[in-house]
């Protein structure tokens, strides 16, 4: 409660609480919800009363995009409020929002794009500056997170931001190869971007798997490598236009020359080993990959990268180059004997020479590369522009050799962290300020093997918007707690943008309750969350044809309440209060009640029967939890077979396949504070 308290009195003195503020680093309790936190804002006194809907004062804007986002901006408050619209025709000189734009925009957004704004609210009047049309986005949508209300009316609080953002990258991968993604998800995921300022939709577009975008000079691709779903380039326009109305570049991505069966599955002849290949369906590394010896493959990724540069204006385009196991170019005599005859030691160096030719045609188009790490190589020049996926120290590596760097590590949201752990990894953390100069930014990036249209917001929101924070906020903006906070704001701003992050789990549950009483599973499936791709994958083989319907794939990625009983345990320990002794009691009981009576209802649907052993293991943990308590309440040293049997219930919790029970860290930890091996015994008051 420091911070709130810091915060109030900054208030009242209308002082100037930093972004980077010492207390934690973080914007405080009291503080409004704004995620990501601004680089400064000046708390004022007095509130900005909304007793209807604004009135708009648009002042040297002539970018339509400034005139749309304005006029979302109004709907939504509309929405919120239920104020009836304003007239068409009100004086502007009595304009409650005042917008005020330096210039029109560029065609084609750049990351070096001002995204600057500065808001200033006083009870008279809002007023919203910014050097370019898609500053004056970003603060429309601060502007939208302000929005609050008290006992007389919404309001917004009196203040002033002034903010850019620190990386000038922020962007979020969609793979919509492994699942496919219809147009409106994509639309949904460009307005939640742009309700937490990220600009960059990297839209991975081909892979093993499928192959997304119609193409008119290489029908096959779609055809064959798309099997009936794929963008047309109508559709695709559509997409790039409509991020561009929100501040947004498209970046897209076709992989080569690894990850690429669908395209070998239309076109075999551009492969380094003879076909035929079909469409890949299980997910991993895969053999089949272009042929670097061939001109033809050149000639033909000249005229398909001619294709769709123009049909994506971003100055960028990647062009994928990881994971080539580079079987089939060992296989190749032909090959081999192109390395021997240009001097090639190894497969590196034959990739290297790929990634030189392919920039060479990008350049020819207008592009600049951008790759994943696998790309980098003494022979690439720092032109390129690299996304580090791979362990560290492979992002600092990559900016001390010159490359511009985009960080992925950290970022992937298929791994199924919490929030707090993205929002931990910070992308010039240990970095000389030379090499960090070289940082654009980074990307969340959403893999799709475990997620199709009806899961994949819930993956990615609202997760992906505490990398947002990150990406934009100082690196001083710290504090645990609050981005929770304020992540809960952007939650419900989501759901009324229509994302359909928070409702997916209830209605896909809804499929596989037999019926009768929910509400046991409910209370069971709070303290569950899902395990990520690399312990659900050592489980049981998983392809494209796997339906995605089961608990684990529904469950929302973190548990709420599992974090909170986190917190509260630890709060409690080592001497638990009465008062926490009766909370962490109530909880418990409640969950294993709740566990108890779901197995009878999880028993009679074939999709959830799975989950007995986790609803009889999560109640076994809760028992042991009760029991913990009642040994600290009594400050009696247990027996020592107690520890051995209560090691057994909890490791077979925490062994529970696919599935976490997330309270049990907690429980463990009350277990080793009642067993004096761990921990000493503390007085009980
Ligand atoms: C690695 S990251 C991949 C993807 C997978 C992902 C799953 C990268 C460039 N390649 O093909 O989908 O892991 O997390």
């Amino acid at each position: 409660m420091k911070a709130r308290s810091l915060f109030l009195a900054l208030c009242f003195m209308a002082a100037t609480l930093p972004a980077s503020a010492p207390e934690g680093g973080g914007p405080g309790g009291g503080a409004p919800s704004l995620m990501p936190w601004p680089q400064s804002l000046e708390s004022k006194p007095g509130v900005h009363r909304l007793t209807q809907n604004l009135t708009l004062s648009l002042e040297a804007c002539r970018d339509g995009r400034v005139t749309a986002a304005a006029g979302r901006l109004l709907e939504r408050v509309r929405l919120r409020t239920g104020f009836p619209p304003q007239p068409p025709g009100a004086d502007p000189r009595q304009a409650s929002l005042i917008l005020r734009c330096g210039g029109d925009g560029e065609p084609v957004q750049t990351p070096n794009t001002d995204e600057s704004y500065i808001l200033d609210i006083s009870p008279g009047a809002i007023l919203l500056e910014a050097p370019s049309p898609v500053g004056i986005l970003r603060g429309l949508e601060s502007i939208a997170q302000l929005i609050a209300l008290d006992s007389t009316s919404y309001l917004l609080p009196c203040l002033r931001i002034e903010d850019r953002p620190r990386f000038r990258w922020r962007g979020l991968h969609i793979d919509v190869a492994r699942h496919w993604e219809p147009v409106d998800v994509i639309l949904r995921n460009l307005d939640a971007m742009a309700a937490v300022k990220m600009n960059v939709f990297h839209w991975h577009l081909s892979d093993d798997q499928g192959f997304r975008v119609e193409s008119r000079r290489f029908p096959r691709l779609h055809e064959i490598g798309g099997e009936g779903k794929y963008y047309t380039q109508e559709q695709v326009r559509a997409v790039v236009a409509y991020a561009r109305d929100r501040g947004i570049r498209v970046l897209p991505e076709f992989e080569m020359p690894g990850h690429t069966t669908a395209w070998l599955a239309a076109y075999p002849e551009l492969a380094a080993a003879p076909g035929p290949y079909h469409v890949e369906s299980a997910w991993g590394v895969f053999d089949p990959s272009m042929d670097p010896s061939r001109e033809e493959v050149y000639a033909h990724l000249d005229a398909f990268i001619g294709e769709m540069a123009s049909l994506f204006p971003d100055g960028y385009f990647h062009v994928g180059g990881d994971e080539v196991n580079g079987k089939q170019w060992n296989s190749s005599a032909r090959i081999r004997e192109f390395k021997a005859g240009n001097g090639m030691k190894n497969n590196r160096q034959l990739q290297a020479y790929f990634t030189r030719r392919l920039e060479a045609i990008l350049d020819r188009h207008g592009k600049k590369m951008v790759g994943w790490d696998e790309i980098v190589h003494p022979s690439v020049p720092p032109t390129v522009t690299v996304q580090t996926w791979r362990l560290p120290p492979r992002f600092a590596e990559t900016l001390k050799l010159g490359y511009p760097g985009i960080l992925s590590r950290g970022y992937y949201l298929d791994h199924m962290h919490p929030a707090s752990w993205h929002y931990g990894i910070d992308p010039g953390a240990g970095l000389t300020t030379e090499d960090a100069g070289r940082i654009l930014g980074g990307e969340a990036c959403m893999w799709a093997e475990f997620v199709d249209e009806e899961i994949i917001e819930s993956r990615i929101w609202p997760r992906a918007a505490a990398i947002a924070e990150r990406l934009w906020s100082p690196a001083g903006v710290t504090d645990v707690e609050d981005m929770y906070r304020r992540l809960d704001s952007v939650d419900a701003e989501l759901e009324r943008l229509g994302v359909r992050h928070r409702s997916s789990f209830p209605r896909l549950l809804r499929n596989i309750l037999p019926g009768g009483e929910s509400l046991p599973v409910a209370a069971l499936a709070e303290i569950l969350s899902p395990r990520g791709l690399a312990e659900r994958q050592r489980a049981r083989r998983y392809t494209r044809e796997t339906p995605l319907r089961r608990l684990v794939d529904i469950l929302p990625p973190e548990s709420a309440v599992g974090r909170d009983f986190d917190l509260l345990v630890d709060r409690a320990l080592p001497v638990p209060s009465p008062a926490d002794r009766a909370a962490i009691r109530e909880s418990l009981e409640h969950w294993r009640r709740g566990a108890l009576k779901a197995v009878p209802v999880l028993e009679r649907s074939f999709v959830l029967a799975e989950i007995v052993p986790v609803a009889e293991s999560a109640a076994a943990a809760c028992a042991l939890g009760l029991e913990a308590l009642d040994r600290l309440e009594a400050a009696q040293a247990p027996p020592t077979a107690w520890a051995g049997e209560a090691e057994r219930v909890l490791e077979r919790a925490r062994k529970s396949p696919e599935i976490a029970i997330a309270i049990e860290p907690a429980i463990t930890k009350l277990v080793h504070a009642a067993d004096s091996r761990h921990a000493p015994r503390g007085t009980i008051p």
